[in-house]
């Protein structure tokens, strides 16, 4: 096997060459590889061996039927197997780098208008939403409808049981405690669902005036909280799959059940989703009886972790105003609100997921700085 090493320097790529691979042009039995360098002239070297770096541009092989293929050499990089490159490509393609943040966070703040319309101001809109997990937008119209254009700067929405957006309002006869005046504690939307939507857009309308304060708190940042001072309880968290449930008549009537585990981790053991909904948490636990209390003690350890003040971030919307967030890695509640027939607490919900998002961002990023 043929080995090239990259080394960034100054004036570009180099390419070091080593005793395996001794010259720019190698015969090996059956094919004959040769090194293009910068300006692109075969390095005609010849033997013995030529061993200093040169500037690197490209590697042609001919092959036994004389065939040739020329790699670039950015491809080359691109495809590179060392660890440090295929860390470098992964982090670009997906972001997975996080800020984790307690309640000092200043939520990253954009302006509506400027995000459905100018692509600098879009990608960094979508960059913050996937580093910090929350942006506010504000200068929205306070009317229904704009959270679906917002969902149509990025590709489309996710429809739900809830239907393609949501009206979060005091509603006779709610099928859901969001449809209520009540406190809603700190929750990822959608748990009863297997696939969770990734992001979350929720629009105020109108607001009450007293209370209906809106709580957030970096899920991902209080489970590494939760792993440093309690082990054993975020072992049980990403280990104990529990039951969701969630039936009635919406878009259309439904009777849903998932079981999931309350933190997600990947086979690295990173922290990739949170699973929590005490409203539909089904009182059902399909756990062996000795298992049923170190699981609620460990799923009090996590949600007292991240009811601390320290952690919290509170705020309270205004007619205009978008919050999206992260509906992976975010907890959000709302504190009760007094219901007034003449001002009724109007939010306007939608759903998306992080492909459709993830790949707005990429394509913002390429019109935005060019080839990555
Ligand atoms: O009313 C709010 O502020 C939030 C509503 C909510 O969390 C929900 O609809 O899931
Ligand atoms: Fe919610």
């Amino acid at each position: 096997m043929l080995s090239l090493t990259f080394e960034a320097s100054a004036c570009g790529t180099r390419l070091s060459l080593s005793e395996d691979f001794p010259c720019s042009r190698l015969h090996s039995n059956s094919f004959i590889v040769t090194v293009l360098l910068g300006n692109c002239e075969p390095l005609d070297s010849g033997w013995p061996p030529f061993r200093k770096n040169c500037l690197f541009c490209a590697v042609s092989i001919v092959w036994p039927d004389q065939h040739m293929s020329v790699f670039d050499g950015d491809w080359l990089k691109k495809h590179c197997f060392s660890a440090a490159a295929r860390q470098a490509m992964q982090e670009e393609l997906f972001l997975n780098e996080r800020y984790y943040w307690d309640s000092k966070l200043r939520i990253p703040t954009a302006d509506y208008q400027e995000v459905l319309h100018d692509d600098k101001a879009a990608l960094a809109w979508l960059l913050a939403l996937r580093r910090v997990g929350i942006v506010y937008l504000k200068g929205a119209p306070a009317e229904e409808g704009q959270v679906a254009r917002l969902a149509d700067r990025i590709g489309y929405l996710r429809l739900t049981f809830y239907g393609h957006t949501w009206q979060v309002q005091d509603k006779a006869m709610a099928n859901n405690v969001a449809y209520t005046s009540g406190k809603l504690s700190l929750h990822t939307d959608y748990p009863a669902l297997h696939f969770a939507p990734g992001v979350q857009f929720l629009h105020c309308i109108n607001q009450a005036v007293n209370g209906g304060e809106s709580e957030v708190v970096d899920g991902f940042h209080m489970a590494e909280k939760l792993q440093r001072e309690d082990p054993e309880a975020f072992r049980t968290l990403t280990s104990v799959r529990v039951d969701f449930t969630d039936t009635g008549t919406d878009y259309c009537d439904f009777m849903l059940q998932s079981k999931k585990r309350i933190i997600d981790v990947d086979a690295e053991g990173r922290v990739v989703r949170i699973n929590y909904n005490n409203a539909t948490r089904d009182s059902v636990l399909d756990l062996p009886v000795h298992r049923v209390q170190p699981f609620y003690r460990a799923l009090k350890a996590y949600v007292n972790i991240m009811n601390r003040l320290e952690n919290v971030v509170t705020y309270k919307m205004e007619p205009g105003d978008i919050v999206t967030f992260d509906n992976w890695r975010l907890l959000h509640g709302r504190r009760s609100y007094i219901s007034r027939p003449d001002r009724l607490r109007h939010l306007e919900g939608a759903y998306l997921d992080w492909d459709e998002v993830m790949s707005r961002l990429r394509i913002l990023r390429k019109a935005v700085h060019g080839e990555l």
